[in-house]
Order: structure tokens, then sequence, then C-alpha cells
């Protein structure tokens, strides 16, 4: 059985179609392309690796028989964990061409991420590496088995991965095939605003598009060398163009372990790379690293900046001090991505976060009651779209809260919008923390803290931080004296979250300020933490 998603309606998908949005082939196609027209140029450099498409296409082969022998086949689904490593694509095209539907977790994960995502979608394969702290033995894999009694593969980078891609398969058998165009292809990874991480079903159709349409706005082509620092699996590196709109337009994908400035800067001059995404914290890091280094940066043209606030003074510094130009980037897993466009004037491209890609998105800015606001007046953001999701992976009641009856997802965005469709971010009405592009669902720090049996209240805030927009604050109510921030934190650690959701302070108070219908005021909790940094 295929996974069960929310689909389009009819005649909206009717609609996508004969536009050519979506034009029912598989991602698998655009690898098949490349195999055809430019086998041996190089698709991925991964330290000294340098991966042609041919070889990308074979190692894929490989590892997808190897799977298909193994029984993983068309509607499965598997959990993947791996770093910025070229297995990341290699697996990720494997299991696109035998149909098998991956969440492709970020290598940050921890034991609750992975449990959580493994719970969902009930994983029959594991791919991870074993450099991981929680794969070095079996112990985090057999917990996986237990909460996924369908999990009968495991398959390890830095063990036997590398000796699976290499086995010549001699071509893949008969049985193979990637799942239909309007089926899964892969979850991709929500923010989030609520206790349990949310996952969004992706299908070829509307990713494929949302990747063309990117490619062709950023101007990529068989010339593109683009870097990718950021979590190869995230949306922003993956799709917007990202790797897939590399490969996509025949171009390279450099891949960095992070954004770190020096090793970064020495990749853009190795291998010429062009263009570049970053979150805002780590191009205040390149600025710092950039004076007395213009010349490794020579062949960068296009910096894209997006996941947070970038604030327009940095932004002005960006073609000074890096010799390129900039492309804000305002995007989101659940589809929906703007973009400044390449031509676009300087009070555009550093005043705003870009428009929608696509003539097919539709945008409303409304106010509490779901009416338009009027032009230049913020609003919440609510969005469909040819490549803009209908659902979270089986979460009916979450998904009535954020779509409305026509389709709208609303994604806790507030924003103002100019008469072109411009779109500035000017602030967010989810509870969640934006911590330089990572973000962090607060109520599901705040379950967990509550777990403790000393903690009576929690509540987890942003609070403002010079280098990554945002930290997290913890306002916690213990039920007695002497509880200590470090027990807390170890607390959480204990419990397996990622080291970036761990609260960068905790307040501990007698009481926490409530609303007057006698709910926690964040409102309240984040006026605190301003006065304070302000005095
Ligand atoms: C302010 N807030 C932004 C921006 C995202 C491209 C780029 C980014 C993402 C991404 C992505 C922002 N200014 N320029 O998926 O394809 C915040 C908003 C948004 C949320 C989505 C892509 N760009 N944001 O960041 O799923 O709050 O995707 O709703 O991680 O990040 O987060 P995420």
């Amino acid at each position: 059985m295929s996974v069960a998603f929310t689909r389009w309606p009819d005649d909206l998908a009717a609609r996508y179609r004969a536009a050519g949005y979506w034009n029912d082939q598989p991602m698998t196609e655009m690898l098949a392309r490349q195999c055809r027209e430019r086998p041996d140029a190089p698709a991925v450099l991964c330290g000294e690796r340098e991966i042609s498409y041919a070889v990308l296409d074979r190692r894929s082969d490989n590892l997808a028989a190897w799977l298909l022998a193994r029984g993983v086949a068309r509607h499965d689904t598997a959990l993947v964990q791996l770093p910025n490593v070229a297995e990341f694509y290699i697996a990720l095209f494997a299991l696109f061409k035998i149909g098998a539907a991956p969440v492709n977790a970020l290598f940050s994960h921890q034991k609750l991420e992975l449990s959580a995502y493994a719970r969902q979608i009930q994983p029959k394969l594991l791919i991870a590496d074993r450099r991981h702290p929680l794969f070095g033995n079996d112990a985090m894999a057999d917990e996986l088995a237990a909460i996924s009694p369908a999990l009968s593969v495991r398959l390890f980078a830095h063990d036997e991965l590398e000796a699976v891609l290499e086995r010549d398969c001699g071509g893949l058998p008969d049985q193979a095939g990637p799942s239909a165009a309007d089926e899964v292809a892969f979850f991709q990874l929500s923010g989030g605003s609520t206790g349990t991480p949310k996952l969004i079903p992706r299908t070829h159709n509307d990713y494929f598009y949302s990747v063309r349409r990117s490619a062709e706005i950023c101007e990529l082509g068989p010339h593109t060398r683009f870097l990718c620092a950021l979590p190869a699996p995230h949306n922003f590196p993956l799709s917007s163009p990202g790797a897939l709109g590399v490969f996509h337009a025949g171009g390279a994908v450099v891949l960095a372990p992070n954004p770190e400035a020096l090793a970064c800067f020495a990749l853009v001059e190795r291998h010429q790379v062009d263009i570049a995404a970053l979150v805002p914290p780590a191009v205040a890091l390149w600025l710092q690293a950039a004076p007395g280094r213009e010349a490794q940066l020579k062949s960068l043209k296009l910096l894209q900046v997006g996941g947070a606030s970038f604030a327009e003074a940095t932004a002005r510094q960006v073609p000074e001090v890096l010799g390129c130009k900039l492309q804000q980037v305002f995007g989101m897993a659940e589809g929906l991505v703007n973009y400044t466009r390449l031509d676009d004037g300087d009070d555009i491209v550093y005043g705003c976060q870009g428009r929608p890609m696509s003539d097919a998105d539709e945008v409303k800015v409304v106010d509490e009651a779901g009416h338009p606001v009027p032009l230049g007046a913020p609003g919440m953001l609510a969005t469909r779209g040819p490549y803009t999701f209908r659902g979270y992976y089986l979460a009916p009641e979450h998904n009535a809260r954020v779509f409305d009856n026509e389709g709208f997802y609303y994604s806790g965005d507030v924003v103002v919008a100019d008469e072109r469709g411009y779109l500035r971010v000017v602030g967010r009405v989810k509870d969640q923390i934006n911590r330089g592009g990572e973000k962090i669902a607060a109520e599901e720090i705040e379950h967990l803290l509550l777990q403790h049996p000393q903690v009576a209240q929690a509540a987890l805030v942003a609070m403002p931080d010079a280098m990554l927009g945002e930290k997290s604050c913890a306002y916690v109510v213990a039920h007695e004296d002497g509880l200590k921030s470090v027990a807390l934190r170890r607390f959480l650690r204990e419990q397996g979250v990622a080291d970036y959701k761990l609260p960068d302070r905790f307040e501990l108070v007698d009481t926490l300020p409530l609303t007057h219908v006698g709910k926690i005021d964040k409102q309240a909790l984040r006026g605190m933490l301003a006065a304070a940094a302000g005095a």
C-alpha cells in the first residue's frame, strides 16, 4: 500500500498538471538525464572525492539492488541519518529508485527526535553512521526496532555501507522503479511548534517542481558549483535550489561539514564555487573572516541567505565584504519559498525576503479573524500552491488548526506584503524559537521539563541574541527550592534531545505571569527578558 497522505483536491491537481507545474516524473529523472548528457561531469565533491553523475547513478543502483534483495521495496519507509557526505545523496537516489520514502534526520538529532520519527513512519530500513554517538554500538538501533517492528534492515556508514555501494549489482532488477510521481517521495522535517516533531509528506511532483523553478530563478547550469555547508537534508540546501537544483541543472555540489568560514573559503577557492546558501549567523562569521581573504572568494557570485531574519545593515555588507550578490530566501519545509530575484534593485534585495517563486503560489495576509489586512499592514501568512503540502503526516488535529477550509496553510509567520507581492517577515505567532535558523518548538521542551519531578511549571521563550538572532530561555517554577539549571540541562540531555534545543538560559522563578484566560503569558516573559537585556 502506498504511504497515506493528504492529497491536493482534484481540480487543483488538474490545474497544476495542465500548467506544467507537475510533470508526472519522479525525481530520479534528473539523474537519468545527466547520465545521458554528461555522465563524467562531477556531481558531488566531497573531501578528496569527486563523484561523477555516472558514479552517483551506479552507486545508487548498487544500494537500491542491495535493499531490494533484503525486501525493502516500493511504499516502504526508511529512517536515514547521515552527515554532509556524498553518501547522503547516493542513499536518497537509491531510495527514490525503489520507491521507498525516507525521513532524512539531521545529524544533530538525538534519541528523542529519531524515536519520534520512527514512531510515525514505522521504517523498515535504518541507514545511519557509526560515527554518530548514538550508533557506535547497536543499542539505539535495537531501540528503534522496538518502536518499529517492521525495521528489518540496518546499514551503517563507516561500516558496511561503503562496501555495498562499491559492489557492482549489474543493473537494477525489473521490480525496481520509483513510486508514482503523485505519491510521497520522502518526508521533510517541520521546524515545529508542537510537542512532537512533525513530518511533511513531499511528492515527486510537488518537490521536483519547486526544485526546477528554484534552479531557473537562481540561473543554475552545468557551470554551477554550489557550496552546501548547511545540514544537507534541510529544505533550503536540498531544494532552494540546493543540491537537487544543482543536479537538475547538471552542476556540482561541493560539500562542507559545516559553515565554518576558513574551511568554506578554502573550498570556495579550490572548487571555484559560485553559489552558496547560509543562515544569517553563518554570514556574520563569513563577514568577520573575509577581510584580507577576498582573493579566495573571487569565484563566488551569489550568496543566498535565509532560514531566519537577516538584519538589513548586515545584508548591505554582503557585496562589499564578500564581493558577491545577495539573494534573500524565505522558505519553509512545508512548501512556499520566496526569493529576491537576481535583477531586483537594492531596496528589494536588502529590504525584504523576496516574493513567491511561482505564479501559482497563492498568498493571503490575514488578521486573527482570517480577513485580509490592507497592503503594507502586518498579518498572518497563509498559502497554498503546487508545492505547498496539504497536511502533516498522521496529525489530523494539528492540521485542523493550521489549515483553513480552502486548504491554505498558516505558517505562523507575520509578514507585510507590498503591491508587487514582496514579503517582509516581521514576526511570528507560532510558539517556536528560531535559533539562528534552527527551529525549536517551545512545547516540546516544556513537556520534557515537566517530566522532571521537581518542575511544577515551565515556559520556553525566545531571548534576543546579537549573533543568533534568538536564543532560548526556560522559565521554570520548581516544587521546592534548590533546583539548579545544571541539573535541568543534564536532565534534558539524558532524555536525548538535540543539543540545539537545550535552553541557553534557565530562570528559576516563584510564579509565571498569566494572561486573563489563565495561560502562561509568554509576551510578558519576553518583555521581562528584553527589560533585563536593556538593563
Ligand atoms: C525570516 N524568517 C525565515 C527568512 C525562513 C529556504 C529557506 C529557508 C527555509 C527554512 C526553507 C526566513 N526570514 N528569510 O525551507 O526552502 C523562518 C519562518 C519560516 C520557517 C521555516 C527553504 N526563512 N524563516 O528555514 O522549515 O518562520 O525552512 O516559517 O526550517 O523559518 O523553517 P524551515
